[in-house]
């Protein structure tokens, strides 16, 4: 029987590769010299097509796949998809929903206390050698210190619940109000930003969330307050904050998410105020190992004519990460 083809976006992990092998012939597109030709050459029999978070599929892919069926996101967040051009073309979407929700909240909760406990530079100058020779600065309290989360989400709730863990008073921002939590609502961001210590970003991204972190909101946050981003680069005005860093208009930033991965804005290495991850909150071995498993379980789904594990909601308005 022969496989059926599988055009890959953007090459997984060696074992992810080989498990999708033993079912499907795949085309790699970020392996290809020449994508154009690859498309040409495999494009009109492709029916499905593998993604991640990042890579996403753009109009101009799913327009270069005539019969394309369904789009399997190795990833929560599906915003890099042309989501109304599958909508449009009745493409079916899957994600990776619930998996990746503990990591992503711990690394939300790390980069908090890594930024405000400074561990990395702590690091750093304990290998210089500089421990007894060199004062080192004091740092900043975690605990019981004002949080307020942006998207009370998946995420949002796993971080508000281990910030609870932290005795911090937990704040939120989002569309809409939820009653089955203990934490305020702020229906506007610039007074969530005004009231906290520590804004963290856990919202998804669409049209909606596009800058939303502006000027205003660091305003409002202050010379005291520091901001973490979990979610992704294009909710927060990229260039106001590294404005704002240079001129500790806020206190610090810790990312795991840019406007412009991996090749990020190369003004952020040399702030001193900041904590850098190259997008890895969901990074574990545990939960890469779901998140494959999910895309192959959604692969199969498809294949077989059954219900799909993690279909993504594309009659939904509102995205919730
Ligand atoms: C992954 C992500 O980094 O879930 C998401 O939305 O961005 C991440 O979990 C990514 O999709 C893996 O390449």
């Amino acid at each position: 029987m022969t496989r059926p083809d599988l055009l890959v976006v953007t090459r997984y992990s060696d074992d992810d590769m080989h498990a999708l092998a033993q079912h499907y012939t795949l085309h790699v597109l970020s392996d290809a010299a020449d994508s154009a030709r690859l498309l040409d050459e495999v494009g009109p029999r492709i029916r499905a097509l593998a993604t991640n978070g990042e890579s996403g599929a753009s109009a101009a892919l799913i327009d270069a796949l005539p019969a394309l069926e369904i789009i399997v996101c190795y990833g929560v967040g599906v915003d890099a998809i042309d989501l109304e051009r599958a909508k449009a073309r009745g493409i079916r979407v899957t994600y990776t929903p619930d998996v990746l929700t503990g990591d992503v909240a711990d690394m939300g909760i790390a980069l908090l206390l890594a930024l405000a406990r400074q561990i990395p530079a702590a690091d750093a100058y304990v290998r210089r050698g500089d421990w007894g020779r060199k004062p080192i600065a004091l740092t900043r309290r975690v605990f019981g210190q004002r949080l307020g989360i942006v998207g009370l989400g998946r995420v949002g709730r796993a971080l508000a619940r281990r910030a609870t863990g932290f005795d911090m008073q937990v704040m939120y921002h989002d569309r809409m109000h939820f009653d089955d939590v203990p934490y305020a609502w702020c229906e506007n961001l610039v007074d969530l930003a005004r009231q906290v210590d520590f804004l963290v970003v856990c919202a998804a991204a669409d049209q909606g969330t596009r800058a939303l972190i502006d000027a205003r909101v660091l305003d409002a946050l202050g010379p005291d307050g520091m901001l973490v981003n979990v979610a992704r680069g294009s909710i927060v005005d990229e260039p106001v904050l590294l404005d704002y860093l240079r001129e500790r208009r806020i206190a610090g930033a810790a990312l795991d998410v840019f406007w412009n991965e991996p090749a990020i804005d190369p003004a952020f290495a040399s702030l001193d105020n900041v904590v850098l991850q190259p997008h890895r909150s969901s990074a574990t071995l545990q939960t890469r190992a779901a998140m494959a498993e999910l895309v192959r379980g959604n692969l199969a789904a498809f294949f077989a004519d059954a219900p799909l594990v993690s279909e993504y909601p594309l009659v939904r308005e509102i995205a919730v990460a």
